[in-house]
């Protein structure tokens, strides 16, 4: 297979990589890409997330980017309301034409758009949700999907929220160093460490479909895990994957789901402190990187009608390491739903 150039030149688009999927529709208008990274460079240009399209520039859409700038549910370092803005920022050095691994062009293959953030009260949690939802909502109408960039973990739940209206419950495959069912934490019942338990109670999770992914280190109490499996969740824990190998890891996560919707939640520090600092509740003897874009990888094929990258929170961190990893994620995310978008847009 020939290599293509990292940045295609500027005029007309350049014929397809092998394997990149038809575009949905033959009626339906070129993509509008990214700003070319040959013609404005990657530190220059527009500020949405891969120089992409605002959601106002184009008139159509398959996925939407949306920024979910809160943090009041966080129980240690805050800050991850300056997620978008980072990850964003990081977003600018990839090279978005062309993905290798997974074969696809996605920005090519699919309309990718920037829709903002959405503007969040930062001072009361119920407003701050149902903005949350109702951005969420009405981008996801139509087959449309979302991937949404926190933020701390909060915000999936009004994120589950949306989507189970439009999809129906959902299996959630979720990458996270902890379990987030909690009950309460002095006595609130919605924080970033509760809010899959606030999902099962809600009926947004389809029974015996989802599971963590990379869960570690120690706990409050043994009930936890107790009440995590009468919640319908099966567990991957981290040093799991030194016996199943990724390899196993995603086979068992594909049987989970089996073709039942999915909805992706990454909380970055599922990835050891090592590859992201810049969260706010970091645990040691995570994934590392690489460990992590091949589980994700490994997703290829699986209906994914929303996810979110959640939790970097960008004071603590270094050199863009998270920030980055955040944007790498996304930039997968997008290519995973170019593949296979053709198949679920409805309108
Ligand atoms: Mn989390």
């Amino acid at each position: 297979m020939t290599v293509p150039e990292p940045d295609p030149q500027p005029g007309p688009a350049p014929s397809a990589p092998p394997g990149t999927p038809e575009p949905p529709a033959a009626t339906r208008p070129a993509p509008v890409g990214p700003v070319e990274g040959t013609r404005v460079p990657r530190f220059a240009g527009e500020s949405t997330f891969a120089r992409l399209p605002r959601v106002d520039q184009v008139g159509d859409f398959d996925v939407a980017v949306l920024g979910a700038p809160f943090d009041a549910g966080t129980s240690f370092r805050p800050g991850a309301r300056f997620g978008p803005i980072a990850v964003r920022t990081s977003s600018r050095h990839l090279r978005p034409a062309y993905s290798p691994e997974l074969d696809v062009a996605p920005f090519r293959t699919i309309q990718v758009v920037d829709a903002g953030d959405a503007p969040v009260n930062p001072f009361v949690l119920d407003d701050a949700m149902r903005t949350v939802r109702d951005h969420a909502a009405e981008l996801i109408t139509g087959g449309r999907r979302l991937v949404t960039i926190g933020g701390d973990h909060t915000v999936a739940l009004p994120l589950l929220r949306a989507v189970a209206r439009e999809h129906g419950p959902v299996a959630l495959v979720h990458f996270d160093a902890h379990l987030d069912t909690w009950d309460t934490y002095f006595g609130a019942p919605l924080t970033h460490g509760t809010v899959f338990r606030r999902a099962f109670e809600e009926g947004l999770l389809a029974a015996d479909h989802s599971v963590h992914v990379g869960i570690r280190g120690p706990l409050y109490d043994a009930q936890d895990l107790v009440d995590d499996a009468r919640f319908g969740f099966s567990i991957i824990r981290a040093a799991d994957l030194d016996r199943l190998t990724v390899e196993g890891a995603i086979a068992q996560v594909r049987a989970r789901v089996a073709d039942v919707p999915v909805y992706l939640s990454i909380d970055i520090d599922v990835l050891d402190p090592a590859f992201a600092p810049g969260t706010g509740t970091p645990e040691i003897g995570g994934f590392s990187s690489r460990e992590l874009l091949r589980l994700l990888r490994g997703l290829d094929g699986l209906p994914i009608v929303a996810a979110d990258v959640v939790e970097v929170a960008p004071a603590y961190d270094h050199a863009e390491i998270t920030s980055l990893a955040a944007a790498t994620l996304v930039l997968d995310i997008l290519g995973l739903m170019a593949r296979t978008t053709a198949s679920t847009r409805t309108a």
